[in-house]
């Protein structure tokens, strides 16, 4: 057995880092197009004000996606380009965007996979006190319904929130992320539970309002621990790493949003490590979070535990410095789907390379093909297992704004030169399509 006939195999991408157009038709400001302007925030003083200008080159680039044999494209909304207040008036050129975009995705063959949050929350809301105020979560399902109004008679499958572990993590506990923040613990830990309450509304309301068959999920990260062997020993305290938490690291682990979400509970570990500063949890609170969804995603790109991976000398890494740790998707769909028992989707597993374009004009990133043999024939593995996984989306399309790591990291199966706008399918793009127009048996 290997992966399944209608494996979803496919490419993401999120709004901030790829559409530009910040300012164009109706759109508000988000978090990311203010505070990335702040002096010393953002790696060479870079921001998305442009980017890859997908919002006005997106036909091309579906183009491009079909040439490539793409079929499942993950996209995320702009809350401010449909809002621009957050709240209120909705901009219609916005919503004609996605609207557009779906139908020319649909024209090409290609499914389309739609995240509500990849983290430009409008700025409008962030001075409203942003996630940290009460009616965050009734803002966000109100967002939601507006969308699902509009795309769900075309669009199937939803993600509700990205990576929440990052954007609260690093944007409201680290400072390194917009709006740069360092806030107590108690804040983050009633900010943690507003998102997921907007998570468990957005559920309800794709539920209740979609027009057809709506398949809904998250698509958080956390931490994955490699076991030393294969010892049953050795395999339990991988997975008790995995979802181990502390006070200090509560908000990157997979079990602080996971257990809510599936379990309807936050872990034990919870209370005894945070004590008072647990949110204040409402009667009816932990069924709306753990509304039922139908697949957990997962963005896994390394595995970040050093009790069961050390790092060694020399140790091969991206151009992040992040550890390359194939075997981490093998593990991790294993031991979320073994906790959580949902189907995993692999919403995002790429790498940031130093990707330029060669004297032959083409751009051979061998490394990438290396790298994603070695992680999709882990994925192989883990479905060889008999776990559940529906599907793989390579972090990324194009190359794009890497946050406050700026455009340097590339991450694309397409090189952009962002002075010309002109796009090159790199090397792996190419092996790519192979992969999947093979369903995974070229590897
Ligand atoms: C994240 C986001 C992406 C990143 C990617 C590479 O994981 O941080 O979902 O927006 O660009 O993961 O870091």
């Amino acid at each position: 057995m290997s992966f399944s006939k209608d494996f979803m195999w496919g490419v993401a991408t999120a709004a901030y880092q790829i559409e530009g157009a910040y300012n164009e038709d109706g759109k508000g400001l988000g978090i990311w197009d203010t505070y990335s302007r702040l002096p010393n925030t953002i790696k060479n003083g870079e921001n998305g004000d442009i980017s890859c200008n997908h919002y006005h080159l997106y036909k091309n680039d579906i183009k491009l996606m079909k040439e490539m044999g793409i079929k499942n494209y993950r996209f995320s909304i702009s809350w401010p380009r449909v809002f621009p207040d957050g709240i209120g008036k909705v901009n219609k050129q916005g919503l004609e965007f996605y609207s557009d975009l779906v139908d020319t995705l649909l024209e090409n063959g290609i499914t389309p996979l739609v995240t509500l949050y990849h983290w430009n929350l409008p700025n409008a809301l962030q001075r409203k006190g942003g996630w940290l105020n009460p009616e965050s979560s009734d803002w966000f399902a109100d967002y939601t319904k507006v969308i699902v109004d509009h795309l769900s008679d075309r669009v199937t499958y939803w993600i509700t929130i990205n990576e929440p572990q990052v954007f609260v993590g690093l944007g409201y506990k680290d400072g390194v992320h917009a709006p740069f923040y360092k806030l107590p613990t108690s804040e983050l830990t009633q900010m943690s539970h507003n998102i997921l309450l907007a998570h468990g509304k957005a559920v309800r309301t794709i539920r209740q309002y979609a027009k057809k068959k709506a398949i809904i999920g998250f698509a958080p990260t956390g931490p994955c621990s490699i076991p030393h062997s294969r010892s049953t020993e050795d395999i339990e305290v991988a997975r008790k790493c995995s979802f181990a938490l502390d006070r200090d690291n509560f908000i990157f682990t997979n079990s602080w949003w996971g257990d809510p979400i599936v379990f309807g509970q936050y872990p034990e570990e919870a209370h005894k490590a945070l004590g008072e500063d647990m949110p204040s949890i409402n009667p009816g609170d932990m069924a709306i979070i753990s509304e039922p969804i139908d697949f957990y995603g997962a963005n896994i790109y390394q595995s970040q535990n050093a009790f069961a991976t050390p790092k060694y000398p020399g140790q091969p890494v991206t151009s992040l410095g992040w550890a390359i740790t194939p075997e981490v998707l093998y593990w991790s769909p294993k031991f979320l789907y073994e906790r959580y028992k949902l189907p995993i989707l692999i919403t995002e597993n790429g790498m940031a390379g130093c990707d330029l374009v060669h004297l032959d004009g083409r751009v051979h990133d061998d490394y990438r093909i290396d790298f994603l043999t070695r992680y999709i024939s882990a994925l192989k593995q883990a479905v060889e297992d008999g776990i559940e996984v529906m599907g793989y989306m390579h972090w990324s399309f194009l190359d794009n704004f890497e946050w406050a790591k700026g455009y340097a990291p590339r991450f694309g199966l397409v090189y952009v030169d962002y002075l010309t706008q002109r796009r090159i399918i790199k090397n792996s793009g190419y092996w790519y399509k192979k992969v999947m127009g093979t369903n995974g048996e070229s590897l």
